[in-house]
């Protein structure tokens, strides 16, 4: 059932102890929401607890650092910024059918939860999240400003991206007047810093960026011997997909990560017009029109014989 904020204000003031589930491969959204209604769950004397399917990635304990984990029966589940079940990814099974709040902002949310508020117009689950604190008549305080600021830094590419709305403007605004936090701190966190595994590995994909096209279609490729061979992890490696459309006549960027012998995760960024959800769709996979995914199987030069062949169609639309 689709719900509206002040319902959802509603069921989180009478959710009891809750776990929070945030989607696999976690973002800054996810992180900074989940957080969030953690801070809101404890600031009511409730127990809360977040799963997630993979290891937060380090870039974000700023935002984590006063997590603390306990394990207790809980009377709710909620979800946040997870759009399909499918990405709860080991927790799919256990939890996936017993979502009773979802907040999301993903237009292809698959209503999976009992009561879900989904806009597709917010700019993260963050923006959503504040709406709902309106609702509640809760003003962030810092630990609640950073977490909410990080969603919404993070979905709009910091405030880059086209979905950096009026309204999301007008939502940082207000947090920064509230709150008293270093946001130009937070800024270089997430968007300026890397380790030196990541600056050896930008340094390497883009000195190997394949050019298709005529150059509208860039691709960079990470194997799993790359990784070996410069020491990262994959954690460690999610800011790259804006590499290929760094290329000035790039329409479509194409990164290729590998994730086991026979398998590669492509994430699509398209710079105009070209729509990359129908791109990746037509691979098995989706996302939104300007940054999208998917899953092919086969040997790399398959991979990519496939990528480019699609790109190619899906570019004369
Ligand atoms: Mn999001």
């Amino acid at each position: 059932m689709n719900i509206d904020y002040k319902k959802a204000a509603e069921l989180l003031k009478n959710c009891g102890n809750a776990y929070i589930l945030i989607h696999q491969s976690p973002d800054g959204d996810c992180i900074g929401s989940g957080m969030t209604v953690y801070h809101i769950l404890k600031s009511m004397g409730k127990k809360a607890r977040i799963l997630c399917s993979d290891d937060i990635p380090k870039r974000y304990s700023f935002i984590t650092e006063d997590y603390i984990d306990e394990e207790f029966e809980p009377d709710s589940i909620i979800s946040v910024d997870v759009a399909d079940t499918n990405l709860l990814g080991k927790y799919k099974e256990q939890y996936g059918d017993k979502v009773d709040l979802c907040i999301d902002h993903h237009i292809s949310n698959t209503l999976y939860a009992k009561n879900t508020l989904v806009c597709p117009d917010a700019s993260a689950a963050c923006e959503v999240l504040f709406e709902v604190l309106k609702e509640m008549d809760i003003i962030p305080d810092n630990r609640m400003a950073a977490c909410i600021y990080t969603g919404i830094a993070t979905d709009t590419g910091c405030f880059k991206y086209e979905n950096a709305s009026s309204r999301c403007h007008e939502i940082v605004a207000s947090i920064k007047k509230y709150s008293d936090i270093n946001y130009a701190q937070i800024n270089r966190r997430l968007f300026d810093i890397k380790s030196r595994g990541q600056l050896k590995m930008e340094s390497a994909v883009s000195d190997k960026m394949e050019y298709y096209l005529d150059g509208k279609c860039t691709m960079i490729t990470v194997t799993l011997d790359l990784l070996e061979s410069l020491n990262v992890d994959l954690g460690e490696i999610d800011g790259l997909a804006g590499i290929p459309l760094q290329y000035e006549d790039a329409e479509v960027g194409v990164t290729i990560k590998q994730r086991d012998e026979n398998s590669y995760k492509i994430s699509m960024r398209s710079a105009n017009d070209v729509n990359v959800s129908d791109i990746c769709a037509s691979l098995g996979g989706g996302g939104h029109v300007k940054a999208a995914g998917c899953l092919i199987h086969g040997t790399l030069e398959e991979v990519k014989a496939k990528i480019v062949n699609a790109v190619e169609k899906g570019m004369k639309k």
